[in-house]
């Protein structure tokens, strides 16, 4: 595989400064070697050079940085566009903002070569805000809504080429969603599984049937990881932790089960704050939980399907 790294050094989609410091901290520990140790080659894209904000006009509601992060997704989006072109990229945020971007592009792509995305959304949060519900004015509450099609972007986001289908959107690790996130996932086909249906059903049937769903479509799938699906003590250099989130081994297990599928295309690793980070342990299990996506085993038996 060849892995292509690109940074997203964003941070304006949400309140706590650092987490532009994101992608430096997981190459100082050793992202591109612990993926090169796997077999794969590794290439570093560099950073999505900052783009000149995007002149908006005013918006009712009080979103912070809006023609920042306008400008951000249409330029991360352009560089997912033609990184996808072949090889695995990964993209390192950087808030969860960024997002919006990477999956546009990575979908104008697979529209373009006929194959439906998949997106799994590893988060505490749903991400399903409008421009209009968000309360707190933060963009990385919005992008998950962008990318699905709801109303509200138009004249302030990019205008979306391939929208997601909804029903190919699944979100697992919920436990932070606000009241307009939830009333409008009510009403969508998108599945939201909360940890409440992790902790009664397990995490692996879960997850398998979702990727059954993917093989049988000849999908594609990318994975949007934000860091705060994990519990806040392992993982603490996150800006918004929210207790009660995937254990070690639930996350583990998800990774492996990813790889396992070969269905996986493309990566977002977000909300690194390093800034919050205790000793750089969130860091290094980011980089852990990446390399049990691109193969790391403990027995190295097991293989790509
Ligand atoms: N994230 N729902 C909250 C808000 O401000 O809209 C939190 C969003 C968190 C976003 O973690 O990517
Ligand atoms: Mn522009
Ligand atoms: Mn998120
Ligand atoms: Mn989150």
């Amino acid at each position: 595989m060849n892995c292509k790294l690109i940074s997203v050094p964003v941070e304006q989609g949400q309140p706590v400064p650092g987490c532009a410091l994101g992608p430096e901290a997981l190459k100082g520990a050793g992202v591109a070697a612990a993926l090169g140790e796997l077999g794969h080659d590794v290439t570093d894209l560099g950073a999505v050079p900052t783009p000149a904000p995007h002149p908006v006009p005013p918006h009712a509601n009080n979103l912070k940085h809006l023609p920042e992060i306008s400008a951000w997704i249409e330029a991360t989006a352009n560089m997912a566009y033609e990184a996808s072109a072949d090889g695995f990229p990964i993209f390192i945020g950087g808030d969860h903002s960024i997002s919006a971007g990477s999956v546009s592009g990575i979908a104008r792509r697979a529209a373009e070569q006929g194959r439906p995305l998949f997106v799994l959304w590893m988060d505490a949060h749903s991400d399903f805000h409008t421009l209009d519900t968000t309360t707190s004015g933060n963009l990385h509450g919005v992008p998950l809504a962008y990318l699905c099609g709801l109303p509200g972007f138009e004249g302030y986001f990019p205008p979306l080429v391939a929208p997601l289908a909804q029903e190919r959107v699944c979100i697992l690790g919920l436990r932070s969603v606000d009241r307009a996130e939830r009333e409008a996932l009510a009403s969508s086909p998108v599945r939201a599984y909360d940890m409440s249906t992790i902790d009664r059903k397990g995490i692996a049937p879960l997850l398998e049937a979702f990727l059954d769903e993917v093989r049988a479509a000849n999908g594609l799938l990318h994975v949007s990881f934000d860091v705060d699906f994990l519990d806040p003590p392992l993982a603490p250099g996150v800006g918004t932790p929210v207790q009660g989130g995937a254990t070690f081994r639930e996350a583990h297990l998800a990774m492996e089960m990813l790889h396992e599928s070969g269905l996986v295309a493309s990566l977002d690793v977000v909300e690194l704050n390093p800034t919050l980070d205790e000793r750089g342990r969130t860091a290094g299990l980011a980089i852990e939980l990446v390399s049990s996506l691109l193969g790391k085993t403990i027995t190295g038996k097991r293989r790509a399907a």
